[in-house]
């Protein structure tokens, strides 16, 4: 390769890669029945925030649009993501013990939206674990201006049983180098439950710079070697 040709790889790579570094990456659904289950290479370093909702509190750095928290004062079926009650055993309970809390909106389609109202930068991974309810499922996202990312919906795995199964469950999530600002997820018929809200920050994205750098310096290695030779 000459100097030349290495100066158009590069050349081209910077002005090719800067859309797919900016281009929001979708999970989902994925089975998860404890944080065991959240995807490889979704966080760069774990979760910033793992919320399993056991503490009876949503934190501070989340708002929810719509439903309400399923804690202690409602004994019935909480459907929360399998771990919460310490055992992997196709359900969470029993649910009088303080265990097995989860977000629940049983109003109508709207689904729930939880938007980071942290002090810091947007996260740039988001996700949640769908626990309960029917239908087509829709998860969405926002970037850090409020302006759509994309969607995506799947069906198909929902149980039909209100008694807090967990097959079902299933992580949904998006990476978004830009900065994400919410996650909404609907069903398009009635009740939906969700738990394992979390967010954190992906792994960096090469700069498309440093990739032109690097073909370059790629391209001069080449050039060197064919003239050593
Ligand atoms: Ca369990
Ligand atoms: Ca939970
Ligand atoms: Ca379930």
């Amino acid at each position: 390769m000459s100097v030349r040709s290495a100066l158009v790889l590069a050349t081209a790579a910077t002005l090719a890669l800067p859309s797919l570094a900016a281009t929001p990456t979708f999970f989902g659904p994925l089975a998860y029945t404890s944080s065991a289950d959240i995807p490889a290479g979704f966080y760069a370093a774990g979760p910033t925030l793992l919320e399993t909702l056991e503490d009876g509190a949503l934190d501070s750095r989340l708002a929810a649009s719509h439903g309400v928290l399923l804690s202690d004062g409602f004994i019935g079926a909480r459907d929360s993501v399998d771990a919460d009650d310490g055992s992997l055993d196709g359900t969470c309970g029993p649910q009088t013990t303080g265990r097995c809390a989860s977000w629940f909106n049983g109003a109508g389609n709207e689904g729930v939206t939880f938007t980071y109202v942290g002090s810091g930068p947007a996260p740039t991974a988001f996700g949640l674990v769908w626990t309960d309810g029917a239908g087509t499922i829709t998860f969405s996202a926002a970037g850090a201006d409020g302006s759509s990312l994309g969607s995506i919906t799947a069906s198909g795995f929902a149980d039909g049983s209100f008694s807090a199964t967990t097959g079902e469950d299933r992580f949904f999530g998006v990476q978004f180098a830009g900065g994400i600002r919410s996650i909404t997820i609907t069903n398009n018929s009635g009740g939906i439950e969700v738990d394992h809200i979390q967010f954190g920050q992906m792994a960096p994205v090469p700069e498309p710079g440093s990739w032109a750098l690097m073909l370059a310096g790629a391209g001069l290695l080449a050039l060197r070697r064919r003239r050593q030779a």
